[in-house]
């Protein structure tokens, strides 16, 4: 209902430049907007707003870094740069949560998590992956045979674009086998632990191993 209104009134098919001015728009009111409710708005990338942040500091191509630590042998920090510096990789896949909603073939780019860890190297004593955000609350989990897949990917572009804000931007994580809730928005830490660490949904019961499919 709320989305055939909204469309409609502004126009937006017809409108190219509106739909950037929306999103924009849609973005300043879903980071005011604690409740979540602005997720049921439409944005013009398929995608719905989530954060459980009420706001989000906004990382500039300069300011931003991602901390690799852990149980690793070489602790490493990446400039955006850096990440774009190495190699690249693209991964589609159906973008889905829990509640239903779903965005199907979407292509994220970006570095393989794989090669990441290879690159700190991690210890024998290493069996998880923590990740944390910088809106200082969202936290994510994976085990190291997870985390080592091909398609688990630290995105830096979606639909072959750079990660806006309102996705993540400038990096997130993107977990293409599993639930949407796996694929942290706004990774700033790579920890590798000797467990998994339960992440925010998981703390409420969301599943750990949050596979889309069963039988993946
Ligand atoms: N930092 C952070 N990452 C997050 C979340 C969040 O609230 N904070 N929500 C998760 C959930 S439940 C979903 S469905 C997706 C939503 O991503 P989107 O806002 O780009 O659609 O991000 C996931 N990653
Ligand atoms: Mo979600």
């Amino acid at each position: 209902m709320l989305s055939t209104l909204a469309a409609g009134a502004l126009g937006l098919a017809a409108a190219p430049f509106l739909r950037s001015g929306w999103d924009r728009a849609l973005g300043a009111v879903s980071e005011n907007d604690p409740t979540g409710l602005t997720g049921l708005l439409p944005s013009t990338d398929g995608f719905r707003y989530f954060s459980v942040a009420g706001s989000v500091p906004r990382k500039t191509p300069a300011d931003y870094r991602l901390e690799l630590g852990g149980l690793v042998e070489r602790p490493m920090t990446f400039t955006l740069d850096e990440l774009r510096a190495l190699p690249q990789t693209r991964v589609v896949g159906d973008v889905e949560c829990t509640d239903g909603w779903r965005v199907p073939g979407t292509p994220f780019g970006g570095v393989s998590l794989a090669h990441l860890l290879d690159l700190a190297g991690v210890r024998p004593e290493g069996k998880a992956v923590r990740f944390t955000c910088f809106d200082g609350v969202y936290t994510e989990s994976l085990t190291l045979d997870q985390a080592r897949r091909s398609d688990v990917v630290v995105a830096l572009d979606l639909q072959d674009k750079p990660l806006t804000h309102e996705r993540g931007g400038p990096v997130r994580l993107y977990v293409a086998p599993m639930y949407f809730y796996k694929s942290a928005k706004w990774l700033s830490g790579i920890s590798v632990t000797d467990q998994v660490v339960p992440g925010y949904w998981e703390e409420y019961g969301y599943d750990v191993d949050g596979w889309l499919d069963q039988a993946a």
